[in-house]
């Protein structure tokens, strides 16, 4: 028989991993002491809820349901499986999961262990989750068995055979978790000043970035989420958005939500037809979305047949809400609109629930914390007025000080002085509220979905005909922003072009996440230039008039 893992005591040892940069001692000192971070891990705030709350449901979706007990037993059961087949404290685990329940019971079994997960998002194929392998050297990778049309099982396969000493789980787990035998209590062997999780940044570069976010630093978002979006045990939270994204997890999120002992409803998607119904049968009281589903829900016929009366709050975030269909809510979904605008990097800011409708529709709020510095600079880091647009800086008691093993990249996304370059321009009123205008940094916002131009150029150059390519954003009402790819052919193949259909099934073929692929190619013969020479993404990015015929 399975024993729950047996660490005895807490270990007074912090977790050493290597390439993470660690805040500095004295700003350490100081979030303590001013009571921010408290000294409790991820583990220590289920246990604390599942004492409380141990007949409430904590997670449902459209198959299981979980009391806050029964999360607790089976998160501890199944890191009795995982400590047998070896996986320990500080080892990286990649995460895999759609919007299912498995994803909270794994992810509280690797914070019970003390390992580290890293949070790879339900559309990343093949091509991502060998990266985060191979850089993260992952002990183990976790998912669930066939999901929302995709064979995760069957990937985990292919990855075992191909990454020597990687282990491999795929939900259920069976009776090996049926048998597990459990304690009262449960200490677990983390330390709250361990990073807790490896979360993915939207990314500007050739690969995605890992963000180590520690519980103390996390949980201290956490808490305070909680306080200014009123989330208590009565609330009620629907999760559209996918699962592992920091704003699902975090702003307050699941994790909000389970800390007071709340009830998270997963949604398999965020199609009105899917949300409207949950929204009916569980009255659910909050609910977080990305501008486009926000557009789609005021949109849909469906709103005259379903009874939504439950819902209190929207959250909008993830990419810029436009005053007119921030207008249109309260109206439209009978809720309060809550702009979220946030980064896994750590800084959130919220709207407040008892701002003014000019507020709420105009700014993306202000920070969490009154310890969160914001800079607002030109071009050369000289700190504007209040109301200039400038680049957004920002260091505090929830962000990070440096990417995961990334030196080189973390000297230009940071200030010598710890602040980190958000790459969003952004304006500031007297009291402190953001109002996000541009975007500085080479990223593609697709409807709060991030996409780094260089990753897809990097995968377009692999095709035998793709001379030159470039990847921009381009308008689009729906989604704020979709992908384009430019592509020079070698002159040898500029006769006959594949058509864009090849090209895009030959980036599937590279499984790559669908929402990378190019929503349009073209094909070109070169690339408008500025004046230094560089491709000019500005132009290509403007919407161009139609040639003359
Ligand atoms: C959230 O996190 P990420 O890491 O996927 O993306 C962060 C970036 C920001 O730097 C900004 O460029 C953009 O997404 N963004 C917004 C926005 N919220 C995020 N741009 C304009 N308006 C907004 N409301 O997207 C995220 C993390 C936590 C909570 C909410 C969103």
């Amino acid at each position: 028989m399975l024993r729950q893992p047996d660490f005895g005591a807490r270990q007074s040892v912090p977790l050493e991993l290597d390439g993470v940069v660690p805040y500095p001692a004295d700003a350490a000192q100081e979030y303590r002491e001013r009571g921010y971070w408290i000294g409790e891990t991820h583990w220590d705030v289920l246990e604390a809820s599942a004492t409380r709350n141990a007949d409430t449901v904590a997670v449902c979706d459209e198959r299981r349901s979980l009391t806050y007990r029964e999360l607790r037993d089976n998160a501890l059961s199944q890191a009795a499986v995982l400590s047998a087949m070896g996986i320990r404290r500080g080892d990286r685990v990649v995460v895999h999961f759609p919007n299912v329940v498995e994803f909270v019971e794994t992810t509280f079994a690797l914070f019970a262990l003390g390992t580290v997960p890293i949070f790879a998002l339900p559309a990343h194929r093949a091509s991502e989750i060998r990266y985060f392998i191979e850089f993260a050297e992952a002990a183990a990778y976790v998912t669930v068995d066939k999901a929302a049309g995709f064979d995760y099982g069957r990937l985990a396969g292919e990855l075992e055979n191909e990454f020597d000493g990687l282990r491999t789980v795929v939900l259920p787990l069976g009776d090996a978790v049926a048998a597990a035998e459990h304690r009262e209590s449960y200490r677990c062997e983390a330390l709250p000043s361990d990073v807790a999780f490896l979360q993915l940044s939207g990314g500007t570069t050739g690969r995605p970035k890992l963000i180590p976010r520690t519980h103390d630093d996390y949980l201290y978002s956490v808490r305070e989420s909680n306080r200014i979006c009123g989330v208590t045990s009565d609330t009620v939270l629907l999760v559209v958005l996918p699962v592992s994204h920091n704003f699902t997890m975090s702003s307050p999120g699941i994790l909000g939500a389970l800390h007071v002992g709340a009830t998270v409803v997963l949604a398999p998607n965020p199609s009105p037809d899917t949300a409207f119904e949950l929204i009916e049968r569980h009255r659910v009281t909050m609910v977080s979305v990305v501008p486009p589903v926000a557009l789609a829900w005021m949109n849909s016929s469906l709103l005259q047949s379903r009874d939504l009366s439950s819902l209190r709050t929207i959250q909008v975030g993830g990419a810029k809400f436009s005053q007119s269909a921030a207008e249109r809510i309260e109206a439209d979904l009978g809720a309060r609109l809550q702009q979220v605008f946030g980064m896994a990097e750590g800084l959130v800011n919220y709207t407040r629930l008892d701002d003014d409708a000019t507020t709420v529709t105009t700014t993306q709020g202000r920070p969490i914390s009154e310890a969160d510095e914001v800079r607002i600079v030109d071009d050369n880091d000289r700190d504007l007025p209040a109301g200039q647009a400038g680049h957004l800086l920002t260091r505090g008691p929830y962000t990070i000080r440096g990417y995961y093993r990334a030196t080189e990249h973390n000297a230009k996304s940071f200030t010598a002085d710890g602040f980190y370059r958000t790459g969003d321009i952004v304006t500031r009123d007297e009291r402190g509220y953001l109002t996000v205008v541009g975007r500085a940094k080479d990223q593609i916002n697709r409807g709060g979905e991030k996409i780094a131009p260089e990753e897809v150029e990097n995968h377009l150059l692999a095709h035998d005909w793709v001379h030159d390519v470039s990847v921009v954003g381009i308008p689009d009402e729906y989604l704020g922003e979709r992908s384009k790819a430019y592509v020079v052919l070698r002159t040898e193949y500029a006769a006959t072009p594949p058509s864009s259909l090849e090209i895009r099934r030959f980036l599937r073929e590279r499984e790559l996440a669908a929402y990378k692929i190019p929503d349009v190619v073209e094909f070109v013969t070169e690339f408008p230039r500025t004046s230094v020479g560089k491709i000019s993404k500005n132009e290509q990015r403007t919407p161009q008039p139609e040639p003359a015929r």
